[in-house]
């Protein structure tokens, strides 16, 4: 057994070793960036990529959406010119820009969340190159999205590299994707039945046949299958080349728990020889979305607990790096959530690597947010983004649903245009469902996806939090076969501001958003679709607090503070610890209102969330009364504190082994 694997292994490693002409090369320094208005360039300073320059404004009502150029000065990477290209691939810029190298236009894009990729071979020098880009992030009428309450950071925000690829590659110009396209047309226990889609890029008619071969590696690392046969047509410009994959009792991959990947090695053969060569990680997985016993993973019903992303940060906008991707994964693991929705635009490809490696289910989304235009040209670049979202992220295991929309209105007739989206995502790929998030009953694009969501905020914009009750219901039609998630609900919430009293929700766009409401709402709301397991999924708007430049309310300006974590990931809200009781299953214990350390009043309940079948609470060394409520919430009803400083301790026996975890806080009565 282990000599078959080390066998496998040395193969997998001589081949990698033929193919090894593929590199890519980060261009990360030797940038520098200007501001430009009218004819005026600002002072042009040094940076490194990634880069925003919205850094320091992007909380500001005024913040800068203009134009901008970057520089870029560097010597070619070592290139074997006869037998190697060279392209520039960007993994995104914001959100319109044009490039050129050595003075010549290589192209333009207009989309802010989605890579794109341009041949250089003849333009590069060996040295002194002159990368240029003219970057603006103004408002387009005819560039998604039109609307959205999220600032839209303006820079090259994500990473730039060189490919060095041979002659002829896997293409990296289709759309800007890998080239590779693993379809999972039908999986089940027994089987996995793949097709396998590789673009080809410079293959010339009188070459004679190219050839693919692909060999499978089990998650322990063997290889499970090696696959030759492969139809070739030649479609457009590319050579493509067409291959069926049969994966026997394949481990599948289970979502959070059982993240099990293969490891897929496609080799590109040209008169015996390998040519180019490319790895992918990939889970093989089925679901199934039934709209009345909800969502369905590998066969067995798999509730979809979910939380929003947006991709900022305080301080440094969209221009995130390695370190903050995997921040915001371990956030989100640590709260016990199985699902994400990557709210409401293609997320970076790293991110939903750490998806598929996390096992978290996601929803991808395009930016078609609140109106369109009825513009060819508006419709042009929704499609494009479309088609960039799928064929860029098509490998991505845990993403199961394309979303098209986001609370459209108005009357641009935006159905026309969603039923286009919705039949190119079924054309692109049919494996995986469309899905829409809307916030109004009744307009005719809601019944046009797959399934459905809906953005309801009970007890925060309207009513109280146990309304939801009346949101889903009226929403879901026993009757229809209409698959019905909620896909944004929440409350605003400052970690500095409390009430213990508080009924009913503040001012919302007021500056007092107590953090106590915050966590009501969200008790309120999650009980409600846990009683209605048709809904397939639920997602808490949002995970993290973002910018929000045109809003001013809670206690900073320019933030939506609806995040269950603050917008500097370095404080978790009340609410946060809520769902880590429900959905996390490493023990846990959190005394709410904790940061409510001075009280003015004496009589007060002290409420804990806990995944501990039992909790006690001690005020001052003496056991108070504890009752336990569904959800995991104990509340210890009218504590009497005492004048000066009060100990807050609350213990919980775990069931595992009856280790006693606790969490404690001191409270000051003032009086
Ligand atoms: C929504 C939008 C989302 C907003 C959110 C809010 O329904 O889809 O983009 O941020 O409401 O906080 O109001």
């Amino acid at each position: 057994m282990y000599l078959r694997i080390y066998i496998a292994f040395l193969s997998f490693i001589l081949t990698a070793a033929v193919g090894a002409a593929r590199t890519s090369v980060p261009l990360v320094n030797g940038w520098s960036f200007a501001k430009v208005e009218g004819e005026k360039t600002y002072q042009w300073e040094n940076v490194a990529i990634p880069h925003t320059w919205n850094d320091a404004d992007g909380t500001t009502p005024n913040y800068y959406r203009g134009k901008a150029a970057y520089r870029c000065r560097f010597d070619a990477p070592p290139v074997q010119l006869h037998t190697q290209r060279t392209f520039v691939r960007f993994e995104a810029v914001s959100q319109d820009a044009t490039v050129w190298l050595n003075g010549k236009r290589l192209g333009r894009h207009q989309g802010a969340f989605t890579a794109f990729c341009y041949e250089i071979t003849h333009v590069l020098k060996e040295k002194n190159n002159e990368l240029v880009v003219k970057v603006t992030n103004a408002a387009d009428s005819l560039v998604m999205p039109l609307e959205g309450d999220f600032t839209i950071f303006g820079g090259i925000y994500r990473p730039v590299a060189l490919l060095i690829l041979p002659n002829v590659c896997f293409t990296p110009q289709d759309f800007a994707s890998c080239g590779i396209y693993v379809s999972q047309s039908k999986v089940n226990n027994e089987i996995a039945h793949l097709n396998i889609i590789a673009k080809v890029d410079g293959a010339k008619d009188s070459d004679g046949p190219y050839g693919l071969r692909t060999t499978v590696f089990a998650p322990e690392g063997h290889i499970v299958v090696t696959a030759t046969n492969s139809n070739s047509v030649k479609d457009g410009s590319f050579l493509t080349l067409n291959q069926s994959v049969d994966i026997s009792n394949p481990q599948l991959w289970g979502g959070v728990g059982n993240p099990a990947m293969h490891r897929f090695f496609f080799e590109l053969i040209h008169n015996g020889q390998v040519i180019d060569t490319l790895s992918q990680n990939i889970g093989v997985r089925y679901f199934e979305v039934n709209p009345h016993q909800g969502f369905f993973l590998n066969g067995k019903e798999f509730p979809l607990r979910g939380v929003n992303r947006h991709q900022d940060r305080d301080g440094m906008g969209w221009a995130i790096t390695h370190r903050e991707h995997c921040q915001d994964m371990e956030l989100i693991k640590e709260i016990g959530a199985n699902c994400i929705r990557l709210a409401h635009y293609p997320h970076s490809d790293e991110f939903y690597t750490l998806c598929d490696e996390a096992g978290m289910l996601v929803w991808a989304e395009i930016p078609y947010i609140g109106h369109g235009t009825r513009h060819y040209a508006f419709d042009a670049n929704a499609r494009q983004q479309l088609t960039e979202l799928i064929r860029q992220n098509y490998n991505h295991c845990s993403i199961f649903c394309w979303s098209l929309f986001n609370e459209l209105g108005g009357s641009g007739r935006p159905h026309e245009l969603v039923e286009q989206l919705n039949e190119l995502a079924h054309r692109e790929d049919p494996t995986r469902l469309t899905v829409a998030a809307a916030n109004n009953d009744g307009r005719p694009e809601n019944d046009m996806t797959d399934i459905m969501a809906y953005n309801t905020y009970p007890g925060w914009y309207w009513a109280d939090p146990g309304t939801m009750q009346w949101a889903i219901d009226w929403k879901y039609d026993p009757n229809k076969n209409r698959a019905i998630g909620i896909s944004e609900y929440g409350a605003g919430a400052s970690i500095n501001q409390h009430d213990q009293h508080i009924v009913k929700a503040p001012k919302t766009d007021g500056s007092w958003h107590p953090e106590e409401w915050q966590a009501l709402v969200h008790e309120g709301n999650y009980r409600e679709i846990r009683k209605r397991p048709y809904v397939w999924g639920s997602f808490v708007w949002n995970m993290f607090d973002f910018a929000s430049a045109s809003r001013h309310e809670g206690d900073r300006q320019g933030i939506n503070d609806k995040g269950l974590v603050t917008y500097d990931r370095q404080t978790r809200k009340d609410a946060f610890y809520f769902y880590q009781a429900n959905w996390s299953k490493k023990p846990m214990i959190h005394i709410t209102s904790k940061r409510h350390t001075t009280r003015n009043e004496a009589l007060t309940d002290i409420k804990v969330y806990s995944n501990c079948p039992e909790v006690s609470i001690e005020v001052n060394g003496k056991y108070v009364h504890v009752e336990r409520l569904e959800h995991c919430i104990f509340v210890a009803h009218d504590v009497k504190l005492t004048s000066g400083e009060n100990q807050i301790e609350a213990f919980g026996i775990t069931t595992d082994n009856d280790v006693a975890i606790t969490d404690k806080c001191s409270w000051t009565l003032n009086n």
